[in-house]
């Protein structure tokens, strides 16, 4: 799928366009020349929620992709001070944040991006954080279709001042894709495909009982999570509704990868310590490093 055209014919009549939260001016009038030298080559492009996670899959990536480099990578977006953006040869790696609202300013603006500089067939990926539902921790889970907070099968978004509601799924080639390159012999996690919940909110919108305020029992929350689990769900996230729908929307293919931080069957806290926090972090990496050797192979 070629990213010529987005779903936005706006852009079409403007000579330049300012992307603003990646600090990065395009002159669209002058077939955007740099933009193609600086990023046309892109094929994959990785997201996740903070900027050393991102760093440490460019790194991670720089073998995978034959890439000799022992300097630090540099953080292209630096001046624009909100988000990290590393280029590994054809792949990006850019922190989105937490939750949709911060996820989908850099995913407009990145999918801009991409079409500015031609490039050709590109994938978006996520690569993240969860709470798993009924799956044991360090569990990896790759979305199939993803639910929003009232356990529907939509993203909705107020435009305009009207409801607007969105499919979100993933593209099955993808997801069989990348649940392909998982369970490999001596992997020692387990990689599944299943249904995922965001929510706006950690606390409350993910049926925590440890928020600042709840107003609910133990027992409403088991039975939630229950329901939520009776619809194929094995993780709660806070992106995967406005990524698969915002994606579609712009015509390009997208995954979601999540490692399971907890089970929220067994609570609420996330209490793992930070060293077993990055070794789980590591698992979506050696999935997508593998989905990323394939894709470009
Ligand atoms: C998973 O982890 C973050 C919240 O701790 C959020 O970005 C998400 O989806
Ligand atoms: N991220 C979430 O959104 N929820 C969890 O429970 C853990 C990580």
């Amino acid at each position: 799928m070629s990213l010529s055209r987005l779903n936005n014919p706006h852009l079409d009549t403007m000579t330049s366009d300012f992307l603003y939260h990646l600090n990065i001016n395009v002159a669209c009038s002058q077939n955007a020349t740099d933009i193609e030298k600086q990023f046309g080559d892109i094929r994959v492009i990785c997201t996740g929620g903070t900027q050393k996670r991102m760093k440490e899959l460019a790194i991670y990536l720089r073998p995978i992709l034959g890439i000799v480099d022992n300097r630090e990578p540099v953080d292209l977006c630096e001046s624009g001070q909100r988000y990290a953006v590393y280029k590994v040869g054809p792949v990006l790696c850019a922190s989105h944040g937490v939750g949709s609202s911060t996820f989908s300013v850099v995913l407009h603006e990145l999918l801009k991006l991409v079409r500015y500089a031609k490039c050709k067939d590109v994938v978006f990926l996520r690569i993240g954080t969860c709470g798993g539902v009924g799956v044991e921790p360090g569990t990896v889970i790759v979305t199939e279709k993803a639910y929003n907070g009232c356990l529907e099968n939509v993203h909705e978004i107020p435009i305009l001042g009207r409801r607007v509601v969105r499919p979100a799924f993933f593209a099955q080639d993808i997801v069989e894709g990348i649940l392909g390159v998982g369970n490999q012999p001596n992997d020692g996690f387990k990689t599944i495909k299943a249904n995922t919940m965001s929510t706006d909110c950690f606390y409350e919108g993910q049926g925590r009982t440890d928020g600042a305020v709840c107003e609910y029992s133990e027992d409403d929350k088991m039975k939630f999570l229950q329901k939520a689990h009776d619809l194929g769900i094995r993780n709660i996230e806070m992106e995967a509704t406005m990524f698969s729908s915002l994606t579609r929307k712009a015509d390009v293919k997208a995954g979601c990868i999540c490692v399971a931080l907890i089970n929220r069957l067994n609570g609420d806290q996330v209490t793992i310590t930070m060293e077993q926090k990055h070794e789980f972090e590591q698992r979506p990496f050696i999935i997508v490093g593998r989905y990323i050797r394939h894709l470009l192979k």
